[in-house]
């Protein structure tokens, strides 16, 4: 009987120090997630919003690369008008930065890494799209808009 209670005893410190251990352990994971997710996405999201007449695609990283596509293909001239502008940045070194009449819109942080869709208008003249901290390095691009 004695013993019994020895052997309960033992295992009810065991579990103890199981439980502090695991209470004790994963203390210290929660530092990097602290972003807010800033919602820069469109409003609502209707599939069929008469405002968009055409959809860019821009992509940075996630080497010293950054892009904008139309249909698959390298922009070069794109028509004037609203526009949903999909950035996909694939670096946290990087940042997808649009810059021309009418638009001076970062719309990725060089720490964000992921998808970010915004809503542009363009207007006739040129477009840039650049790394801001890598740009003078020749990270950037130009389209015309006509
Ligand atoms: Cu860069």
């Amino acid at each position: 009987m004695s013993r019994k209670t020895i052997l309960l005893a033992a295992l009810l410190g065991a579990t103890l120090l199981l439980v502090a251990a695991a209470c004790g352990g994963g203390g210290s994971s929660s530092s990097s997630s602290g972003e807010p997710s800033t919602e820069a996405t469109t409003s609502g999201g209707g599939e069929n919003e008469m405002a968009s007449s055409g959809v860019l695609e821009g992509e940075v990283g996630p080497g010293f690369e950054i892009e904008v596509k139309q249909n698959g293909e390298d922009a070069e001239q794109v028509k004037a008008g609203p526009y949903t502008l999909q950035v996909e940045d694939k670096s946290d070194m990087h940042n997808f930065h649009l810059i021309g009449p009418g638009v001076d819109n970062t719309v990725t942080e060089v720490s964000f890494e992921g998808e970010k869709t915004v809503t542009v208008t363009l207007k006739k003249g040129t477009y840039t799209y650049q790394c801001d901290p890598h740009a003078s390095g020749g990270m950037k691009g130009t389209f015309q808009v006509t």
